[in-house]
């Protein structure tokens, strides 16, 4: 089969809007640059290639967090332990990667964020194009250009007791560091996944679409597939269909095709999957979303795993049964291929 996966990379790009102080109000924040980024912004000294903090440790520098229109040194970064985000999970996040010094599908993930929001009756204190400020701004304070930024807003600081109505103002925070969610050895040699008893979380108890700070579904499943030695697991629904891993959408190849969950079976929204489902409609592969079984994975040719933070992984066994010939497939690694050449060159600029 004859296929080109290869795109020119480059998206439009769009400027943003400039944004001026923020709104923040910790009493004991200064701002520690006055400029044109609420609080401000100061670099850090040096390139962040180790994992963060060890990095401050043994540099003496440390990064910024961005907390409310102010960043504060990791050291001073603090929420209230009053803050119903801590207390009962009751915020929303996003994860983001900056490539080659763009930030990529910040607007899809700020969109999403406040689908998010709005779903938990969450009002954001900040409008979509300065929280999208407030990320480059993240960015550019850290000198990150490859990187992870980790964006949550928290429901904020109320008192005991569920009801947010004593949480005055929901709290934005911003960390721009580095990820590598798993081992560079198992993009070359795929990774071995399985499928745990904890169900995925029910659309009408906590909509698995909401990508909120309720993280413990997703952690339990994540604890089953460690204890199984493996880095992943596949959650099925209460009817027993594939929903999608812990922290990242599931892919399968069938006859050159391209399958994956459908939301409906309790998958979130990916930003990932989406951009793969247009690659590969744009190489003129099929992409379909029907409901799939564990059979159906057992009998791909090939699988794969999409997340912001996994970007595009090979699945070579589940449950003990090779996938295909039990070698990352070769749709896979174009797929991989278009998605790293696009990672590149799109995005917004820092
Ligand atoms: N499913 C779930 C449950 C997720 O949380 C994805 C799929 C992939 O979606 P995107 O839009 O990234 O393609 C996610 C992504 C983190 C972290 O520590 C975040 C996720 C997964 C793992 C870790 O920030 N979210």
């Amino acid at each position: 089969m004859e296929q080109t996966l290869w795109r020119k990379g480059g998206r439009r790009e769009t400027k943003l809007p400039p944004w001026g102080k923020g709104r923040g109000d910790n009493a004991d924040a200064r701002p520690l640059i006055e400029t044109k980024y609420p609080g401000g912004i100061r670099g850090v000294g040096g390139k962040l290639t180790l994992h963060a903090s060890v990095f401050a440790l043994s540099c003496g520098t440390f990064m910024k967090i961005f907390i409310d229109g102010k960043f504060y040194s990791e050291r001073d970064a603090k929420i209230s332990v009053f803050d119903h985000g801590l207390l009962y999970g009751d915020g929303v996040f996003e994860g983001i990667r900056a490539y080659n010094g763009r930030v990529f599908k910040l607007k899809e993930h700020v969109d999403r964020l406040f689908y998010s929001a709005k779903a938990i009756l969450l009002r954001i204190p900040l409008s979509p194009e300065r929280i999208s400020g407030a990320v480059i701004a993240s960015c550019r304070a850290n000198k990150i250009r490859d990187g992870y930024i980790r964006l949550v807003v928290t429901r904020g600081v109320g008192t005991l007791g569920l009801g947010p109505h004593s949480c005055k103002k929901p709290s934005v925070i911003i960390i721009a560091d580095k990820i590598q969610l798993y081992p560079q050895r198992l993009y070359q040699s795929g990774m071995e996944i399985v499928t745990v008893p904890t169900v995925r979380n029910l659309h009408s108890a906590v909509n698995p679409a909401v990508k909120s700070l309720n993280y413990l579904n997703n952690i339990l499943a994540k604890i089953e597939a460690n204890n199984a030695g493996v880095e992943e697991a596949v959650m099925l629904n209460s009817e027993g269909y594939v929903a999608e891993c812990t922290g990242d959408n599931l892919f399968i190849v069938k006859n050159g095709a391209l399958l994956t969950p459908p939301l409906s079976a309790g998958a979130l929204y990916g930003i990932t999957r989406q951009t793969v489902i247009e690659l590969a409609e744009e190489a003129g592969l099929k992409v379909s979303e029907p409901d799939l079984t564990r059979y159906d994975l057992f009998n791909a040719d090939e699988c794969f795993l999409t997340g912001t933070g996994a970007e595009i992984m090979p699945v070579i066994r589940i449950d003990g049964r090779e996938i295909g010939d039990g070698r990352p497939g070769t749709i896979t690694r174009k797929l991989e291929e278009a998605y790293h050449v696009l990672t590149k060159a799109a995005g917004e600029p820092i």
